[in-house]
């Protein structure tokens, strides 16, 4: 067995290591296992197009696999290295224990041949918007950001691009999820940036205590020149952040003796220069937030003041989130897909002043759509159409509220919606839910969306 423990004794040179999970980050984790001199093996439950397509290039790397199947042949290993969407209660893992086999996950696996600082984000919204600025930000002559983590490139991957052209300015910028964090010994970054939180996940982590025990688990190793940057307007986060960590700068839309603050609808730093929010690309105050966020990680890492604001000040947004699609008869259609819990439903619905059609479905992660009720009354939300795995329970929570109507899939609540408007009407694709009941992910939904606006445009 590899002792795990020490961190500077691991070498994982001839040693066994089954990798579990043959999705994006069990691919590139087989791959850097394998460029390391590890005897590597790799499984997964399942057997579909994707999951063969991933083993067949391991094959091309030589490193053999089983699909379809968790073969004996998993349990003869030294190290194990987990895929996110493995939960650490699972049966296979418990019989691991039993074999008292260590367990890592990808990010934690990755990080130990990783030669650079690290910006980890987490929250349960706004990590991937956060990420796409503070690597906007991190293109300086000084620093060359890099991108990864739960927004899609494992951490695996550049990891081992890395090692193979090493580059002394890279910065690597993860957004890291509740998942990736399960399995975590020694994994440090520089920085842990803490977005906010609210409930997400439940379905897998079943109670908050244990959602938040795993967010907490990126600064578990924190060392004395790192820092936690987390946002003061956050109850849950103001609580830990305050009493119980040392190194930590709010940020914050409200708090007036923060890095940078508002004032009369600007954005200032400490030189004192200032930024027009209404000239911005990005709407909502929770954008305002995380253009904060990213701000004060990219001023702790040393990039100036001004070149912050230059590249704040052009930041476009990210697919999939509010992004406007189109507009058919003065009717407005806004791709949201991205919303797969309640919060995200809220701040959606808040940054328009519109009568709004609300397009709510897909697979329920755990969440109780009562809590939308509130913000729907007091919001401009006038029709609900809930589709999808989803689609009844909305209906019930809902359904008493405002004008509601429920359809089978997507495809019919685009055009239902459409056939509702009047000119000046907002048709708002935020679900609320995951996707995986109709879809391969949220970015597959969300380009759906658009195809099918794309089709009534052409009508
Ligand atoms: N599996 C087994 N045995 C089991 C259980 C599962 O073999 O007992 C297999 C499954 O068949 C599956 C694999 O394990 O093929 C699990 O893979 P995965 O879901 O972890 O897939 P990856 O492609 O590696 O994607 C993961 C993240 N997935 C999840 O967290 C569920 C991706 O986040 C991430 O982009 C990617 O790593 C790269 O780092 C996705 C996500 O939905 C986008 N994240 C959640 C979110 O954002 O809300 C947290
Ligand atoms: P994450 O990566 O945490 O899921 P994203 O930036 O992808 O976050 O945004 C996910 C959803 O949450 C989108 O619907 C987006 O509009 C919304 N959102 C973005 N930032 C925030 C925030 N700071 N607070 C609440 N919701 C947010």
């Amino acid at each position: 067995m590899i002792d795990i423990n020490n961190k500077s004794k691991i070498d994982i040179m001839d040693k066994r290591v089954s990798i579990i999970g043959l999705g994006k980050s069990g691919t590139e984790a087989a791959k850097l296992a394998n460029h390391l001199g590890a005897k590597v093996f790799g499984s997964d439950l399942k057997s579909d197009k994707k999951i063969n397509f991933n083993s067949m290039e391991l094959m091309e790397n030589h490193i053999p696999s089983e699909t379809g199947i968790h073969t004996d042949k998993i349990y003869e290993a030294d190290l194990w290295v987990i895929s996110p969407g493995i939960p650490k209660n699972s049966g296979i893992i418990q019989k691991a224990n039993k074999y008292k086999i260590p367990i890592v996950g990808e990010i934690e696996f990755a990080s130990w041949f990783a030669k650079y600082p690290i910006v980890a984000v987490t929250g349960s919204n706004g990590k991937t918007t956060s990420t796409h600025i503070l690597s906007a930000i991190c293109q300086t002559e000084n620093f060359k950001g890099i991108m990864g983590g739960n927004m899609g490139t494992p951490f695996s991957k550049i990891v081992l691009n890395d090692l193979k052209r090493p580059n002394e300015k890279r910065i690597y910028i993860l957004e890291i999820s509740s998942f990736q964090m399960e399995f975590i010994t020694h994994f440090s970054p520089f920085i842990a940036v803490y977005t906010n939180i609210s409930p997400d996940h439940l379905d897998r982590h079943k109670t908050m205590k244990e959602y938040l025990k795993m967010k907490m688990e990126m600064v578990k190793n924190l060392n004395s020149s790192g820092y936690i940057v987390y946002n003061y307007d956050d109850m849950t986060l103001k609580k830990i952040f305050q009493n119980e960590y040392k190194n930590t700068i709010p940020f914050s839309i409200k708090k007036k003796n923060t890095l940078f603050y508002i004032k009369d609808y600007k954005i200032h730093n400490q030189d004192k220069t200032t930024l027009n929010i209404d000239k911005l690309d990005i709407s909502g105050d929770h954008n305002i937030s995380n253009l904060l966020a990213a701000a004060t990680a990219s001023h702790m890492l040393g990039v100036s003041n001004e070149e912050i604001f230059k590249i704040i000040a052009t930041f476009k947004g990210v697919e999939h989130r509010l992004e406007f699609v189109a507009e058919i008869n003065q009717v407005k259609f806004i791709n949201d897909s991205k919303a797969t819990n309640i919060e995200s439903v809220i701040v959606a619905i808040k940054s328009f002043s519109k009568p709004i059609i609300l397009i709510l479905g897909g697979l329920n992660k755990g969440a109780d759509f009562r809590l939308l009720l509130p913000h729907i009354k007091s919001s401009h939300v006038r029709d609900i159409v809930s589709f999808g795995d989803a689609g009844g329970q909305i209906n019930t929570a809902l359904g008493d509220a405002v004008r509601s109507v429920k359809v089978t899939d997507l495809s019919s609540a685009v055009k239902i919606a459409h056939s509702m408007a009047a000119p000046g009407d907002i048709i708002l694709l935020s679900p609320g839910c995951a996707s995986f009941d109709a879809f391969e992910d949220f970015e597959e939904r969300g380009k759906h969306f658009k195809q099918i606006i794309k089709n009534l445009e052409t009508k």
